[in-house]
């Protein structure tokens, strides 16, 4: 790849991937809405508010591929997910129809099915179950990428992240967890494949307890190494095990079920 444009750069998962993007591409163009710190030697740095189409029109010119973490991440006021999570999809996709349809790699979430218990076992066709507004909107995000898949040929991997960070943090995370590794090598596959098409794929290390099946797309010759079970003990002692009647302990998407609708100002 001669150009690779890494949206969310100077977010928790951004900042942790930035690093570890150098030689996946000649150039990774990191973007943000807020500072980016100073450019590597290999990058370059484009403040970008993905809600901003002519922004997001030269953020995308001259990519090759995408990887999209930008946006809110977690439950909000509708009017700031709609902004980056709705408007900020539609002007990437658009922007990305208008260059050439570079691959995207979608920063989709383990909340588009938050209302699945945790004794369920998930795969890719099972129907969407948000757990709030901010997992409406990867419900949409995903949807909006199929769409440009049907209608264009944009191929897109849509990945529902679990927990993506450097340890597990609690019980439910021994089940969501992805290690940085393994969302590294998942990356490589994603570009690295000939044909990606639109699938949908859990992103999860190879935990013991895991909810999600992702054999469907074993084509993209992915093995996650990590197994988030090694923190077990560390957890155990950490903190107690929430109790069976909480909701953290009987939804998949945790403590997201729970939140409520932000009022606006
Ligand atoms: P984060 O909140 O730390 O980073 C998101 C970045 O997007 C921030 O740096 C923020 O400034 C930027 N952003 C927000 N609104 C924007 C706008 N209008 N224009 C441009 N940039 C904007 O989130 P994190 O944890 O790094 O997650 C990255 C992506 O992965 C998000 O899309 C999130 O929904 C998704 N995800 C992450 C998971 C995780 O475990 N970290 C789990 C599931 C999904
Ligand atoms: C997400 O979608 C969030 O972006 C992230 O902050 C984590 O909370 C993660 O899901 C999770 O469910 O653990």
């Amino acid at each position: 790849m001669k150009r690779l444009l890494l949206t969310g750069a100077a977010g928790g998962l951004g900042s942790a991937m930035r690093g570890r993007l150098k030689g996946l591409a000649e150039i990774v163009r990191v973007s943000d809405i807020v500072d980016l710190g100073s450019p590597a030697s290999h990058e370059e740095a484009m403040i970008c508010d993905l809600g901003d189409r002519a922004a997001v029109d030269r953020l995308v010119e001259g990519c090759d591929a995408i990887i999209h973490l930008g946006g809110i991440s977690v439950e909000d006021k509708f009017s700031k997910i709609m902004n980056a999570n709705l408007l900020g999809l539609y002007n990437l996709y658009e922007a990305a129809r208008a260059n050439g349809m570079p691959r995207i790699l979608f920063a989709s979430s383990n909340h588009t099915i938050g209302f699945y218990r945790q004794d369920e076992y998930l795969d890719h066709a099972t129907p969407m179950k948000p757990d709030g507004l901010y997992g409406v909107s990867k419900c949409f995000g995903e949807a909006l990428a199929r769409m440009y898949h049907e209608k264009f040929g944009q191929e897109t991997a849509l990945v529902r992240i679990g927990s993506c960070m450097e340890r597990p943090k609690n019980h439910r995370m021994l089940s969501t967890w992805m290690s940085y590794d393994d969302f590294l090598s998942m990356i490589e596959c994603i570009f690295r494949v000939p044909r990606l098409g639109c699938p949908v794929i859990w992103g999860c290390s190879d935990n013991d307890t895991r909810w999600w099946d992702n054999s469907h797309v074993s084509y993209l010759g992915w093995h996650p190494r990590d197994n988030a079970e090694r923190f077990r003990a560390e957890i155990d002692a950490a903190m107690a095990r929430p109790e069976p009647d909480d909701a953290v302990a009987i939804y998949q998407g945790g403590p997201f079920v729970r939140d409520p609708i932000f009022a606006e100002d």
